[in-house]
């Protein structure tokens, strides 16, 4: 028994005497326990064609040096296993440039150069890493559960995300409001999927793009609120088990590309660049 990278995803083998040579197909038979740990990879993964793609360079993310709506693709990216690079944005004069170069759609960031696009939009950028890398379900079914279950957490997120920039009042309103909304809308909707679904993951046996949005969401609100889950036990497990996923252990390790909680030199920073007061 032990993990294996597979198409960009660490999965654990019940039985290793599965062919070196992994399809789509064989991911079927993949089981998940996550007992033991033992970093194999395959071999044959240059005999993957869909591996080979990667190789044409390393996607680069456009945002500033903080969470923001980057830290999706971020933790998107590092689930799957994909090293990317980063540029910052400092100076209202780096940003002018990107959009002098017609880099920018909407004249916005987060922007992810990726496979030769320049992707904006972060639930474009979002959706495509997860099809690219296999986290997105294997048909439009399992696709829609997977856009709901990420639209919740993202509804989740986005009130968490805002917080920093509050003032003392609206902190504490806002406080209550995440509270309420993690306890009593978000958090049992998940606990009960994970329960009806019976398996470690929200989908089937498959560790998707909604898992690695409900886990960032967890340890969002759990920066807010330590005890936020001392409600779900089976969003307890789910955490400790997702966290020792390989590639997310790595991203949770110091001096990952993961990115502290926002302060005000984030707000300073974006302030500048998009000329506001
Ligand atoms: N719908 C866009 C919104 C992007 C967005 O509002 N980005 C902010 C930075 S986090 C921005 O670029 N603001 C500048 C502007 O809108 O002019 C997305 O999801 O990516």
């Amino acid at each position: 028994m032990g993990f294996a990278r597979v198409n960009h995803l660490w999965v654990e083998f019940q039985d290793l005497t599965v062919p070196a040579k992994v399809s789509c197909a064989a991911r079927e038979k993949i089981a998940w326990t996550s007992d033991q740990v033992s970093d194999l990879e395959l071999s044959s993964e240059k005999n993957i064609p869909y591996l080979n793609r990667t190789m044409a360079g390393k996607p680069k993310l456009y945002y500033f040096n903080g969470r923001g709506r980057m830290e999706p693709v971020r933790w998107l990216l590092a689930a799957a296993g994909v090293e990317f690079e980063e540029v910052f944005l400092e100076t209202r004069e780096q940003y002018e440039k990107l959009l002098k170069d017609g880099f920018l759609l909407f004249q916005q960031v987060p922007m992810v150069e990726i496979d030769g696009m320049k992707l904006v939009q972060t639930r474009a950028i979002l959706s495509y890493i997860a099809a690219k890398y296999n986290l997105y379900g294997r048909d439009l079914k399992e696709r829609a559960l997977i856009d709901m279950y990420v639209e919740g957490t993202t509804d989740l997120m986005t009130i968490i995300r805002v917080h920093f920039k509050l003032t003392p009042e609206e902190k504490e309103k806002n406080l209550n409001l995440i509270i309420e909304r993690a306890t009593k809308r978000y958090f049992p909707v998940y606990e009960k999927i994970l329960k009806d679904n019976g398996q470690h993951f929200l989908l089937g046996n498959q560790f998707t793009w909604a898992d690695v949005q409900l886990i960032e969401a967890i340890l969002m609100a759990e920066e807010k609120e330590p005890t936020i889950l001392s409600q779900f036990p089976l969003l307890q497990a789910f955490k400790a088990r997702i966290c020792d996923v390989p590639t997310i252990k790595k991203f949770l390790q110091p001096g990952s590309q993961r990115k502290p909680p926002p302060d005000e030199k984030f707000l300073a920073t974006a302030n500048r660049v998009f000329n506001r007061k």
